[in-house]
Formats: C-alpha cells, structure tokens, sequence
C-alpha cells in the first residue's frame, strides 16, 4: 500500500493537555518505520498546523464549544489533505491528536467518494452537538457533525453538508454513551454495536455482520476511526477519558484481521493517545505500537 501519514497534533477538541503529543510520540516511537518494513512505501506529510489558542478564549466562538473555530480551521486543512492523499492513489493515515479530527478526516474522504462508509471503534459514541454535549468538547461530536447533525461551523467543515448518510454509520465498542447520544442513534437507526451487544453475540458474530452490511452497501470507501480508549482503561490509562470494559489487545488486533482483510478499507484515524498522563511504564505508547504493528502487517499491499 502506498500510505501517506498525516500528524494532527490536536488537544483543543478535547481541552487535555498532552494529546498534542500523538504524533511525536508515535514517531519517536518508530511508526515510520513500522509501515516501512511491513512492504508499504510511506509518504510523511508531517503535522497540519494547529495555531495556538490561549485558553481563556477557549468559549469566544460559541458558548458551548470550545475552540469552535480553531477545530473547524484544523479540519478543513486536514480534510484537503486526505482528499488530495486520494487523489493521489495513497491511503491517508492520520494520527492524533483529539478525536474532533474525524470530522476533517470524513470531510476528505467523502469528497472523493460517492458514497462512503464509516466504522467508528470508540468507547463512545462521538454524536454529541452542542446542545447534548456533557463537556463543550468538541471530540465528541465529530460524528454527529459528519451527517449533517449539529452546528453549522462543524456541519460545513470543507464543504457544505451531510458527508456520510446514517445508513453508512457503524459504531463499534461503544460503552459511555451519553442520552443525547442514545437519542439521536435511535432517531437516525444508526448500527450502533455497544459493547453489551459485543459481549452478547460475540466479537466474531459483530465484525462479521458489519463486512456484510457493508459489502451489500453500495459504498466506494471505507474510512476507520479508531479511538485508542475502546481498548479496556487497563491498557490505555494515557487517554483522556479511559473507560472500564473495554477490548483486550488480542480483541483489537481481530478488529483490524477482519476489517482490513476484507480489503476495502480506504482510510484510517488512529486518535487520543495522550503520553503526558501515561503510565510510567509508557503501557499506553506501547499498546498502541503494539496495535499498529498489527494494523501495518494486516493491510495488504
Ligand atoms: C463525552 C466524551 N461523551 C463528551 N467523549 C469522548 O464529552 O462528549 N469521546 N471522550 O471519545
Ligand atoms: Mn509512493
Ligand atoms: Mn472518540
Ligand atoms: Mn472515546
């Protein structure tokens, strides 16, 4: 696979110190070299440039969302940036960064695509808009926001409008999910696949009725956002909002063996690493290596 990396250095999405971190860190940490020697020919297309907001005016766009426009402006690059990655015949691969960077990564996904699908592998839902967000946090609402739903400024982010019809939606791992979010799931019939039904009818049972569902859409793309804190809090203490009853490391890597055997994947988020508040054993750094040296040795070349 040809695949150009693209670091988005985000922390506004999600007001954490640290999450900026993600894409040195995975760097540091060997990634380039991770999608090298697995056979892939690798484009670093280094970090969208995030401009530097003084948290004070953290509310001055809208009252409840922080950093509006800074997360839009960010977006709207990074979403170029993956168009042109697929114009160019690469796989985007974006690394994090906040969450709210879904929102740029959909944007230039489905500008290329006619018809686009989105599996989204999160403890949460990330289908929030302003008036059910908890917390003001952008992170949690790039989803939403990517079928039309919620604030101008987030649903206009690169082009005007719905980038992924809710039919198209897969949301996977799911475990904190807030009652806006349970609301609009039920209203838009999303296929939402919570970690209570994961435990139900088994992981296997899941991946493989999302392959067919997909298979039997008529999708052009493919696009995966992957939330490092579905992983269980245990192995991703460095997230900013880590959640109990997560998967297991051994659970994540047959996520992307199905997924990315079926060879329709067209793009990928790999986002919320957070190495300021890891462990000291750096546990979280290495979860995460650990996954993406599965993900680079499963995607075909
Ligand atoms: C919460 C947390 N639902 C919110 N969302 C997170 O603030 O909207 N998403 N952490 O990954
Ligand atoms: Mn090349
Ligand atoms: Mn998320
Ligand atoms: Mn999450």
């Amino acid at each position: 696979m040809d695949i150009n990396l693209i670091g988005v250095p985000l922390k506004y999405g999600c007001d954490r110190d640290g999450a900026q971190l993600g894409p040195a860190t995975l760097r540091e940490n060997g990634i380039i070299d991770i999608i090298k020697k697995n056979g892939h020919d690798v484009h670093d297309m280094g970090d969208i440039y995030i401009p530097y907001v003084v948290s004070e005016d953290k509310y001055k766009d809208h009252p409840k969302m922080k950093y509006l426009n800074t997360v839009a402006e960010v977006n709207s690059n990074l979403a170029n940036n993956v168009y042109c990655s697929l114009k160019g015949q690469s796989f985007p691969f974006i690394i994090g960064g906040d969450h709210a960077l879904g929102a740029g990564s959909i944007a230039g996904a489905s500008k290329f695509f006619k018809n686009m699908a989105v599996i989204w592998i999160d403890a949460h839902g990330d289908i929030n808009t302003y008036e059910t967000s908890p917390s003001g946090n952008i992170h949690g609402m790039p989803l939403a926001a990517s079928m039309n739903v919620g604030h101008p400024a987030l649903t206009n982010i690169y082009y005007d409008g719905i980038k992924v019809i809710p039919q198209n939606v897969y949301i996977l791992g799911g475990r904190d999910i807030d009652s806006g979010e349970f609301a609009l799931a039920d209203e838009l019939n999303l296929n939402m696949y919570t970690m209570d039904i994961v435990r139900e009818r088994g992981l296997d049972n899941v991946l493989e009725e999302i392959v067919e569902k997909i298979k039997a859409s008529n999708v052009d793309g493919v696009h995966i956002s992957f939330d490092i804190d579905v992983l269980d809090s245990s192995l991703v203490p460095g997230t900013g909002t880590p959640v109990a009853g997560g998967f297991s490391i051994e659970e994540g890597k047959e996520i992307f063996t199905t997924l990315l055997g079926e060879k329709f994947i067209t793009s990928m988020d790999f986002v919320e690493l957070n190495p300021k508040i890891d462990n000291e054993d750096k546990r979280t750094t290495k979860n995460c290596i650990e996954m993406l040296e599965h993900i680079f040795s499963t995607m075909h070349n």
